[in-house]
């Protein structure tokens, strides 16, 4: 009798290992594209797959482009200067000290240029800070040295922790995915307004996806927030590192987003709310509040 309970102890527990199995293969990459990767020896920015990303990006280009000629004027002045005026050129030097209109110039110039970079840069920074109703809130908690996620609507929660390197084929991804994809992965619809609650469990950590435009420091006793929402046909893998520098494990804490469509989400929603309570969800009460 004991014995056999033994052995249906040992199977259950054997079919539960199974099962974790199971839920932990479904968190590969499934054949969905890797958008938002590091490359490396490259410039720019990673792909947009955001409004917001697209503005920051678009935000660069215009103050690139200012700067750009701000450093070539004072290049070529300076140049002039050096050349025109040097003691062999001017031997004697002009005593005056004071030049009104230039003066004048050199201060108004600046502060137009300074309203131009605001008027443009202020939209941007508010459209981030302005937190949308959300279409799926999710909490992310940042611990020494992993994340931690929890769909606050629909009772779903996990923990992330970063793939090593023999893993890494188990679960789709590429050998230089090293240091960036982890075991389950947070995953959004397209087309949807994502709202992350960014929070700290013990020091500070920072959650990013460089793709999608968002940075987000994760401080204990505080809840901050960031949204997104993925452009519809950009469903990909994107890829964020924890960006506050928070101890020895650091660098291992990546953090990785697969952006698929409202069906494939609805679809791992039930699947991982049924494998972590053992009966399946209705996942739709969750959308229709
Ligand atoms: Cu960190």
């Amino acid at each position: 009798m004991r014995i056999s309970n033994l052995f249906s102890g040992l199977s259950a527990m054997a079919a539960a290992g199974i099962s974790a199995k199971t839920a932990a293969a479904q968190d590969g990459i499934e054949g969905l594209d890797v958008i938002g990767v590091p490359t490396p020896g490259a410039l720019g920015f990673q792909p947009a797959a955001t409004e917001l990303a697209r503005d920051l990006q678009g935000l660069n280009s215009l103050i690139l482009v200012i700067i750009t000629v701000i450093t070539i004027f004072v290049v070529v002045l300076l140049g002039y200067c050096v050349v025109r005026y040097n003691q062999r050129a001017n031997p004697t030097p002009a005593k005056f000290t004071h030049n009104s209109p230039l003066e004048i110039a050199w201060t108004l110039i600046p502060i137009l240029i300074l309203i131009v970079i605001g008027a443009f840069s202020l939209p941007v920074l508010f459209k981030q800070q302005e937190i949308p109703v959300a279409d799926v809130t999710i909490k992310a908690t940042g611990y020494q040295w992993y994340w931690g996620y929890e769909y606050v609507d629909e009772g779903v929660e996990f923990e992330s922790f970063m793939l090593p390197k023999e893993d890494l084929a188990d679960y789709g991804y590429e050998p230089e995915h090293y240091l960036l994809a982890t075991d389950t992965t947070v995953v959004v619809p397209t087309g949807k307004t994502v709202v992350v609650q960014v929070t700290g469990a013990d020091v500070i950590h920072a959650w990013t996806i460089p793709a999608f435009g968002v940075k987000q420091d994760a401080v204990p006793g505080r809840l901050a927030e960031l949204w997104f929402e993925v452009d519809e046909g950009m469903e990909g893998v994107y890829f964020g590192q924890c960006s506050e520098l928070c101890g020895k494990d650091h660098s291992y804490m990546p953090i990785t987003v697969k952006a698929v469509t409202q069906d494939e989400y609805d679809a791992w929603l039930s699947r991982t709310a049924s494998a972590q309570t053992g009966v399946p969800q209705n996942v739709q009460l969750a959308s229709a509040d």
